[in-house]
């Protein structure tokens, strides 16, 4: 799916503002500012922890200058569930929180006002992704099974979000929204796989149009000299000495292909870089490559989710200042234009989708549930979305669902989605899956992923606080997964620190043993050649569901929420920018 831009064929419309708001269950109009999450911007504890259907609307007119071309109406997500109506009359659904769908409203007449209505559900539950529990027990609540007063109250949880996942359930018209025009011939998708011989670039390309036209097809480079150019639906253009795209500390080279097709123009940024697998190491552009950097999340006190290129371009800078080299998204796709920042900076992505809480026992086995065919749409559109960005480099199919209590029928699930991102990925980047701590001896599925990723938390939830026998017990695992023979990324581990609070004995909760957590992690992580990774969980502190785990959140980031450095930004500093590994 391309991302829309003006060109002298194309224009875009934004319908960022202030739009018009409503729970279901009211009658009254509220403001409300789109982008971003509905529940912060409106101080009552209703937008805090509502659960239901919402309504958003505003009208809206499309110039007349538009009037001959073809006109599409497209979300960058809304979470988690959309119908959108125009005029009073359904013209889509999607399913789904964090990816973009648009819609053809050519048939409706430019020049004249529109009413347009989304009505946005923010339900999760066992067939949602992420997911939401049904049973009235909480991620991090306190469960107490059994005492019947306490099994009376969680019934009457019902009707309310439970989160299966440790962030905010924010919800709402997160991204942007805009029609954007086309001529009625026009390019409607390109795929772009680059290799590399000797020093000349390949870059193989597909067109997908509607209409009659032949595509004529220019790579220009950063100085706007045309180095390549063919014409045809596909092809191979080569590029003699080319720039490659590289990671920090190398450089994040950028061509770009200008499209013709009848009128139609547009034009997309790409990179020459490969990404491979090779034993247990990592390559990009056949060079050993060592991820340096740490999951994150889309949050911020006011917007929730909601896009903030400010905040993203603040974090780039961060992840530059730690001597970082990469994220992961955790735990959905993050917005489209996080990923041409990081095309842009040099960042490497691992992208990951928003499969996340899968780890119900007994009758509710989650590969039972029928998720199946939905998280094969979602990876389907996930590819669409972010194949052509060189900045992406492996994707992951979902964080920590439990591969241990049913290993043979999590094997099947997580297999077929894992054959389907190999099969359909134009460039056929790594695909992984990220493991829970877990008993990783029945585990079948982390073993037969391209990468193994695994989030652990000893000396954290387990041998809390004692990080001479964590060490021990880590190395004991890790010497598992040395036999096994693959690239190894630590994808989590860390400790809470509330900002400011310090000990001279370093315990639980204070920034110095969070420090101390993490230089012990790291220690035994530098003991295996195998491992090419690393990624504190996580970059700041960010929002999640009230708890008995949580005050104010979780507090496990290099950075307050607010992006002051704790005394782990600055441990992890000193460790990434001497670290001598690409
Ligand atoms: C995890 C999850 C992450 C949590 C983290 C924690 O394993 O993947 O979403 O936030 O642990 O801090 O508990």
């Amino acid at each position: 799916m391309l991302y829309p831009i003006t060109t002298e064929s194309r224009s875009v419309i934004s319908l960022a503002g202030i739009w018009k708001f409503r729970f279901c269950d009211e009658e009254e109009w509220r403001s409300i500012y789109v982008p971003a999450s509905f529940n912060n911007q409106i101080p009552e504890a209703k937008a805090r922890f509502y659960c239901g259907m919402v309504e958003y609307k505003r009208s809206f007119c499309v110039p007349n200058i538009c009037s001959n071309q073809r006109k599409v109406l497209r979300f960058g997500a809304v979470t988690h569930d959309a119908e959108v109506f125009l005029d009073g009359i359904l013209i889509t659904k999607h399913k789904g929180g964090f990816l973009p769908f648009e819609i053809d409203i050519s048939n409706f007449s430019c020049g004249t006002t529109h009413s347009l209505l989304v009505r946005v559900d923010n339900r999760i539950n066992h067939h949602t992704l992420p997911i939401g529990n049904e049973a009235g027990i909480a991620f991090f609540g306190s469960d107490n099974p059994g005492i019947p007063s306490v099994e009376h109250g969680k019934a009457k949880l019902a009707g309310q979000n439970l989160p299966n996942f440790d962030f905010f359930n924010y919800a709402g018209i997160t991204r942007s929204v805009c029609i954007y025009t086309t001529p009625a011939e026009y390019i409607s998708d390109v795929s772009i796989v680059p290799s590399v011989e000797g020093s000349t670039g390949v870059v193989q390309y597909e067109i997908v149009a509607t209409g009659n036209g032949i595509p004529f097809v220019e790579i220009v480079d950063e100085n706007e000299q045309v180095v390549a150019s063919l014409e045809g639906m596909k092809g191979i253009l080569r590029i003699e000495n080319a720039t490659l795209w590289n990671p920090k500390p190398g450089i994040p080279y950028l061509y770009t292909a200008r499209i013709n097709y009848g009128i139609d123009k547009y034009e997309l940024s790409f990179g020459i870089r490969t990404v491979e697998v090779s034993g247990t190491s990592f390559l990009i552009n056949g060079r050993k490559f060592y991820f340096k950097g740490t999951g994150k999340h889309e949050d911020s006190p006011i917007r929730g989710r909601g896009i903030d290129q400010c905040l993203n371009l603040k974090d780039i800078g961060l992840l530059h200042w730690l001597g970082a080299n990469s994220f992961r998204t955790s735990h959905y796709p993050y917005a489209e234009e996080m990923y041409q920042l990081c095309d842009r900076e040099g960042i490497v992505i691992i992208d990951e989708l928003p499969a996340v809480g899968l780890n119900f026992q007994g009758a509710l086995n989650p590969y039972r549930l029928g998720n199946a065919s939905y998280h094969s749409k979602l990876l389907q559109e996930l590819i669409d979305r972010d194949k052509n960005h060189p900045s992406v480099v492996m994707w992951s199919l979902g964080n920590e669902p439990d591969t241990e209590h049913f290993p043979a029928d999590a094997y099947h699930y997580w297999h077929a989605l894992y054959m389907q991102a190999h099969r359909i990925d134009p460039q056929n980047r790594p695909v992984t899956m990220i493991c829970c701590q877990n008993d990783y001896t029945k585990d079948l599925t982390t073993r037969t992923m391209d990468v193994v990723c695994v989030n652990r938390y000893y000396g954290w939830y387990n041998l809390s606080g004692n990080l001479a026998v964590a060490k021990d017990a880590f190395r004991e695992e890790m010497n598992f997964w040395r036999n096994i023979g693959k690239p190894f990324i630590l994808t989590e581990y860390g400790a809470d620190a509330i900002p400011g609070m310090h000990a001279v004995v370093p315990e639980m909760f204070s920034e110095e043993f969070q420090v101390e957590y993490l230089e012990a992690m790291n220690e035994v992580l530098d003991e295996y050649d195998f491992v090419v990774g690393e990624h504190p969980w996580n970059f700041a502190d960010f929002d999640t569901q009230q708890g008995p785990m949580r005050a104010g959140g979780n507090h496990k980031g290099l950075f307050s929420r607010d992006r002051t450095p704790k005394m782990a930004a600055y441990a992890v500093q000193r460790r990434w920018k001497c670290k001598n590994i690409e």
